[in-house]
């Protein structure tokens, strides 16, 4: 059955921003795509000032699923001024009454969780047993999650009465679409700000059907609005002078862009860059546990994911046991059809994605890394990549080096724990890690000596609302999720 819309919240004044009503369609079949999409601007769907739109293709079957706006200066301008004119009434309502707001959207999003999941998996080339079992019921749990917040924000241990700090301008990148939404919107309108959010170029669906759900919910006019587009609309947004919080994940090149042109300026700023994760695996450790542990730091959502396990360190007495072990399971490993329930690894997200991960793999070889994939079978259109490890990495390689965003896996050993850390530590970034060990007093040893922001010990990409997000050196700065994540929308 089509999910209601929800009654009116209680103690709406009458009128002026609250006089909005809940959009009256049922939400549209998972598969009801709009042929062409505006901007989501004060409440409605608005045409472009611009004529340029693009298209969002389906990873895996490069057919046009639809095309969008591509949002000009003018069109973030709009989508500016109307989150500038909610600002004053939503920052002003009780916490409580944003609360309902929040957990109303993720009622919907808990309702609407089949429909959002194949949409992200259509747009995005991702498994939908990832779509329907990690990336919907995270989205869900992270409104529900800061819905909580927005009435403690007194015990939130910034003082009595923090402020919020206005308008974010939210930019997200294409790897989880919808969950990039979330933890960008969730937090900000628990504090009682503003947002105007650009969804990636390659995956705007779901943003846009968000959008749809913000007027189910019955939300204000102005409080969220979406403004699609490239890389010239997100340059668009963040450069905006009415802007106070700026808000960014994707590459560490466009996000240190970001932050010079933020220099100087009065806006608080959050970067969640790229990572080049070690998932480091002692002598000692239960190596079946650990293979299912490798393969799912590296393997989940194509390896597209920032805190990827993408170099793993192994200890040299149990390379040739573990190595065996690993290239059994890969050979197991499904890929194709994002929608069917079996596929274990999808498409790539996109021709450019592809060519990337091509480029740098050709680079391992051509360093002198040993490449080895499963021979498994791969659709013939779309894009699609084999899980893939190279041995015989050191740590010069590009591929030892550089952020891959595919299922590719960099091999490398040890001898000690600190050879361990020091190789783990031997890059540019600092986002995540993992260990992989039965002593609990080596996790502990280790983990206190890795510059990362995430450790995981004997599990790797396992996120939780509660629980800060956030790196290290040229991961970026700033926290996501958790209490932390409310610094970063307060002025503190
Ligand atoms: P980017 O190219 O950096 O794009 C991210 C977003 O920024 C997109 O919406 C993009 O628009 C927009 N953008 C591009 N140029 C911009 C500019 N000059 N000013 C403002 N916005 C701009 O990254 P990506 O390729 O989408 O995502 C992959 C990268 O993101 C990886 O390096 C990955 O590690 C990182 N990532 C990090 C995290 C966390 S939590 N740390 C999470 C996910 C991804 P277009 O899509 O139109 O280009």
């Amino acid at each position: 059955a089509a999910p209601q819309a929800p009654a009116e919240p209680a103690g709406k004044p009458a009128g002026g921003l609250f006089g909005y009503a809940p959009a009256p369609e049922s939400p549209a079949a998972a598969g009801d795509i709009a042929s062409s999409y505006g901007h989501f601007i004060g409440g409605q769907f608005v045409d472009s000032s611009g004529s340029e739109a693009l298209k969002t293709v389906n990873p895996a079957t490069e057919q046009v699923l639809a095309e969008f706006a591509r949002g000009t200066a003018e069109d973030v301008d709009r989508a500016v001024a109307a989150a500038r004119a909610a600002f004053a009434d939503w920052s002003a309502l009780p916490g409580s009454e944003r609360a309902k707001y929040l957990f109303r959207i993720a009622r919907i999003i808990q309702e609407r969780s089949r429909e959002l999941a194949v949409l992200e998996s259509i747009d995005n080339g991702k498994p939908i047993r990832e779509t329907r079992d990690v990336d919907l019921p995270l989205v869900a749990a992270h409104f529900f999650y800061y819905a909580g917040w927005a009435d403690k924000l007194d015990f939130a241990g910034y003082g009595p009465n923090p402020k919020p700090l206005g308008v974010a301008g939210q930019v997200i990148p294409w790897n989880f679409p919808l969950l990039m939404l979330a933890w960008k919107i969730a937090p900000a309108l628990a504090t009682g700000n503003t947002v105007v959010l650009k969804p990636a170029e390659t995956t705007p669906l779901t943003a846009l059907r968000f959008a749809e759900i913000c007027r189910q919910a019955g939300l204000p006019k102005g409080v969220v609005n979406i403004v699609t587009g490239d890389g010239s609309t997100g340059a668009a947004l963040t450069a905006h002078p009415d802007v106070n919080k700026v808000a960014f994940t994707g590459s560490t090149p466009v996000g240190r862009a970001i932050a010079k042109q933020v220099a100087g300026t009065r806006k608080k700023l959050s970067l969640e860059l790229g990572g080049k994760a070690a998932n480091i695996v002692f002598d000692d450790a239960p190596l079946d546990q650990a293979v299912e542990g490798i393969v799912n730091g590296i393997f989940f959502n194509q390896g597209h994911v920032c805190c990827a396990g993408s170099r793993l360190l192994v200890q040299e007495s149990v390379q040739d046991e573990l190595l065996d072990a690993l290239k059994r399971r890969m050979g197991t490993l499904r890929v194709g059809d994002p929608l069917d329930k079996n596929t274990d690894i999808g498409a790539i997200n996109s021709a450019e994605q592809l060519a990337r991960i091509t480029a740098l793999t050709d680079a391992g070889e051509a360093e002198g890394a040993e490449r080895w994939s499963p021979a498994c079978e791969l659709p013939g259109t779309g894009f699609w990549f084999r899980p893939t490890l190279f041995t015989g990495v050191s740590q010069a390689h590009r591929i030892a080096q550089e952020e891959i965003f595919g299922p590719v896996l960099s091999v490398l050993t040890f001898r000690t724990p600190d050879e361990a850390v020091a190789k783990a530590n031997n890059t540019p970034y600092g986002l995540s890690a993992g260990i992989w060990t039965e002593k609990g007093s080596r996790i502990l040893w280790t983990a206190s000596r890795l510059r990362a922001g995430v450790v995981w010990a004997n599990t790797f990409n396992k996120f939780d609302p509660t629980s800060p997000f956030g790196g290290y050196k040229e991961s970026g700065y700033g926290r996501e999720g958790g209490r932390h994540g409310l610094e970063a929308y307060l002025d503190v």
